[in-house]
């Protein structure tokens, strides 16, 4: 019998859960304690997983170590580029035990699984397998004054063992675009899922050591953060950089104890994400871009939108529009194609999001949509489901727009002109994300220009091309991936420089 029985995703009782453990230098390794992960569709436990303790993380580091020095130390950027297709067509075979563990962590529906979630998985080896091979170095012809020459050119070298820590929204999507990049480099990886979602990672793991992929290259250590895993990693003495996605306040954790030994970090961290609607945009496009930006993955991505400023022409048709549409959204188990909704990951985030909520009403806002739990009748009852919710009526300085929510919330407001629109969306403590819809070619290009955010879509959402610059400003991040800019994180270059004279 696998662990990976599509039964997991579709509510019926599991029985006795199965166990995930830690995988440390090519071997699943079962470690002190266990915890239980459970579905946030019933509330049933789903799995045991064993929480790697001090030693379990320092054996992973240890042997993350000692892999630089075996055969993935030796290897090409042509051999390592090998490897990684060859994952990414492991990960393919694999795909149906990988929507299972994704959807039955999550609760999101099959549907997003299959064309998002597992597809970025192999798309970010196959993508990062390509860019290593085909990036050059820099090198320069050097004469000095007085006639000497010289060839400088810069080799790119690993930066050692990289602790990756990611979290529960995107599971093998965030994991697999830090994994692939780093692996791709010649680095040996120590990553931690997060506690709620520890399924799709234990699958890579499976994966990793099918491919042919070294062992100790890459290491899975399950657990949370402070006082468990998370901490034991990012404190290590033998780990040379911390990548981590997740909330602001762990990046500012996280950044202290990365500071002891002073490692290069990379932080993606939360979003408090505009979206402009301007009264020439395709009305149609927007309302529908808007549905997708708010409750894409039960608006827990990061890269949602939970400010929406509408110009004020169109402000009551795109509200009404909206609001019609979130109420219409789809419940239904994930295994069903036409499923739209999903649970928030956990009750205590059903909590924070149901508080958010409460906020909305004491600070006045009118509730276009939503606002409450839906009931069911079935066994979804004991699951982490809210409305997806559409707010109005709030002051731009109300905490609920203030604040990250990571629910299917939005909160709408209007604005008369260009300039207006733009100080709104630029008035947050956050800098990840904007998206404008205009037919103006001029403004989208303006907006670009001014809004203050890692990345500025227009006419369109979450359309990533793994090439570019991904990461935030302000309290958004620190550094960019993606492209280049992760072989830049992931490698270190040494100038050499040959006298030619
Ligand atoms: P989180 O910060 O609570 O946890 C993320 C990971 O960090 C988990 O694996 C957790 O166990 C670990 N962790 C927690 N405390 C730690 C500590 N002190 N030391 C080491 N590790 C620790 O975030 P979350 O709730 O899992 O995810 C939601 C958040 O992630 C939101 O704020 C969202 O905006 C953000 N996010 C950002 C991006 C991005 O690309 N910018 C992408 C996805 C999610
Ligand atoms: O698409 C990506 O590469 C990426 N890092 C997305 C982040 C989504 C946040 O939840």
């Amino acid at each position: 019998m696998t662990l990976w029985e599509p039964r997991l995703m579709r509510g019926e009782p599991v029985g006795k859960p199965g166990v995930l453990r830690n995988f440390v230098g090519g071997s699943f390794v079962d470690a002190g304690k266990t915890f239980a992960k459970r579905s946030p569709v019933t509330g049933e436990v789903i799995f045991e997983v064993a929480e790697a303790d001090r030693g379990t993380v320092d054996a992973a580091v240890s042997a993350a170590r000692a892999a630089l020095r075996g055969p993935w130390g030796r290897m090409s950027d042509q051999e390592r580029a090998g490897v990684l297709r060859r994952v990414a067509d492991e990960l393919e075979r694999r795909f149906d035990d990988l929507v299972t563990a994704e959807v039955a962590d999550t609760g999101k529906s099959i549907s997003q699984a299959r064309t998002l979630d597992i597809p970025r998985g192999a798309a970010n080896f196959r993508a990062f397998a390509d860019i290593v091979t085909t990036t050059p170095t820099e090198a320069f012809q050097t004469v000095t004054a007085d006639g000497r020459r010289a060839l400088n050119y810069a080799v790119r070298k690993p930066v050692g063992v990289v602790a990756i820590i990611v979290p529960w929204n995107l599971p093998l999507l965030l994991l697999t675009w830090k994994v692939a990049p780093a692996l791709a480099c010649g680095n040996t990886v120590v990553v931690k899922p997060s506690e709620e979602t520890p399924a799709s990672a234990t699958v890579l793991a499976e994966v990793m050591a099918a491919a042919g992929v070294p062992e100790g290259v890459f290491n899975l250590v399950h657990g949370f953060g402070p006082d468990s895993a998370g901490e034991f990693l990012t404190s290590h003495p033998g780990v040379d950089a911390i990548t981590f996605t997740g909330e602001s306040a762990t990046g500012s954790a996280i950044m202290r104890a990365a500071a002891d030994g002073v490692k290069a970090v990379s932080f993606e961290l939360g979003g408090k994400n505009a979206g402009l609607i301007f009264a020439d945009a395709d009305m149609d496009a927007a309302v529908d871009g808007a549905v997708r930006s708010s409750f894409t993955n039960g608006g827990q991505v990061c890269l949602c939108t939970e400010r929406l400023y509408v110009q004020r022409a169109v402000f009551d048709e795109f509200a009404s529009r909206l609001a019609k549409r979130a109420a219409s959204l789809p419940f239904g188990w994930p295994q069903d194609e036409s499923t739209a909704n999903m649970p928030l990951i956990s009750h205590e985030h059903r909590e924070k999001v149901l508080g958010y909520y409460d906020l909305a009403r004491k600070e006045g806002a009118e509730f276009l949509a939503g606002g409450g739990i839906p009931e069911f009748g079935d066994a979804r009852d004991g699951g982490a489901y809210v409305q997806p919710t559409v707010l109005s009526g709030l002051a731009q300085g109300a905490r609920t727009n203030r604040e990250e929510i990571f629910g299917p919330v939005c909160s709408l407001m209007p604005f008369d002109d260009e300039e207006e629109a733009f100080a709104l969306a630029n008035d947050s403590d956050y800098g990840l994300a904007a998206t404008v819809w205009t037919r103006d070619v001029g403004r989208a290009h303006r907006a670009g220009a001014r809004l203050e955010a890692g990345l500025v879509w227009v006419n369109t959402w979450f359309l990533r091309d793994l090439r570019t610059p991904f990461g935030g400003v302000k309290a958004s991040g620190v550094g960019r991936e993606g492209g280049v800019h992760s072989l830049a994180f992931y490698s270190e270059l040494t100038n050499v420089c040959v006298e030619l004279t």
